[in-house]
């Protein structure tokens, strides 16, 4: 065999989620064993939820499931799945002690009075794209409680406000399903084998472009937005940006994070605070974001300090590259001096 040809033909399969984990513990500022396996369990029950979703078209398991949630929205079938599989990896793993859900008006109390985080999560957002085999997403940001390990937990722990999180990622369930992770220290993303179980390392270290011309947004609101929005939106006209909005925050989040770009969510007459929840949604992506070199704001304000009051509050939301958003934050300090 010629030198080197024995290497192709035998490469290594990488580095997994949990030896990534082990060699970063000094990015992971609290991945003592807890925080290692409370990633473990998120991990887990999103290799179940991955399966259900790959199998859906062939269970019965697509479609709505007949109730609404505490936003007056149908739940899919898949969304009650996700939540539950997620409520119960995180419970029996036991490292957490309270958990906020989207699919959940109040805050979940596990038992684990001693778990020392408390977890905020989507377990599916844009679960509606299933049925349509358009990818998906899990959201989900990780908190030190901040009252004393051994009581119950109460929403001071988990409405400590973005700066607070100590770790924040996602899944995409898509064309392959990824899982992308920061605690603080960058950014990483981990692509799932199947036929091994297992994440492994495929794009260390990502970064988000500074520019881009992609602009995300449902234009359908247009008459609605804010003036600043619309300003905004004829430049990205005037640019021949690309628009490309697939209504599954995550999917469109992570092609911006790739390609550069932009997604607004911005307030309207139908949406006065906007449509996207802080907790597990703007402020997990936001967090993640900026650990990549981009920008979240509510059009006015850093989201990641905007002070959530409740547990489902909602916040407008302008979230990508640098440029973009800042370009964005002009047009509304200009609103304020248009007549
Ligand atoms: P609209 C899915 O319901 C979701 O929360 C996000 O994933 C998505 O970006 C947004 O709503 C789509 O909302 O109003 O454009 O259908």
């Amino acid at each position: 065999m010629k030198d080197g040809q024995f290497d192709q033909l035998i490469l290594p399969i990488g580095t997994t989620l949990d030896r990534f984990i082990n060699t970063q513990q000094s990015n992971f500022p609290f991945a003592k064993g807890e925080f290692s396996q409370l990633l473990r369990d998120i991990a887990i029950a999103s290799k179940i939820v991955n399966r259900e979703i790959n199998r859906a078209g062939l269970t019965n398991i697509s479609g709505s499931y007949g109730t609404q949630n505490g936003h007056g929205e149908d739940q899919q079938k898949l969304d009650v799945v996700a939540n539950v599989r997620f409520i119960r990896a995180l419970k029996n793993g036991g490292e957490v002690c309270a958990i906020a859900s989207e699919e959940d008006e109040e805050l979940i109390d596990t038992g684990n009075h001693n778990g020392k985080y408390v977890v905020a999560i989507d377990p599916l957002d844009g679960s509606s794209n299933i049925d349509v085999n358009v990818a998906v997403g899990t959201i989900f940001s990780i908190y030190r409680r901040v009252t004393p390990t051994g009581t119950p937990p109460t929403s001071e722990d988990i409405l400590q406000g973005g700066t607070k999180q100590v770790a924040a990622g996602y899944i995409l369930y898509g064309s392959s399903t990824m899982m992308v992770l920061t605690s603080g220290a960058g950014v990483d993303g981990f692509t799932y084998e199947p036929s091994l179980g297992e994440y492994y390392l495929s794009h260390p270290n990502m970064r988000m472009p500074k520019k881009g011309k992609i602009y995300s947004i449902n234009e359908s609101g247009f008459a609605q937005f804010p003036q600043a929005i619309k300003e905004y939106l004829r430049y990205c006209h005037e640019e021949n940006y690309s628009a490309r909005y697939i209504g599954s925050f995550v999917a469109d989040f992570h092609r911006n994070l790739l390609k550069g770009g932009i997604f607004m969510y911005p307030q309207s007459t139908k949406n006065p605070e906007g449509k996207l929840r802080l907790l597990y949604e703007c402020f997990p992506l936001a967090f993640i974001v900026e650990q990549a070199g981009g920008m979240a704001i509510d059009g006015e304000q850093r989201i990641l300090e905007v002070i959530p009051t409740k547990l489902h509050k909602r916040s407008p939301l302008h979230i990508g590259s640098a440029d973009m958003v800042k370009t964005v934050k002009k047009h509304f300090l200009l609103d304020h001096v248009r007549v």
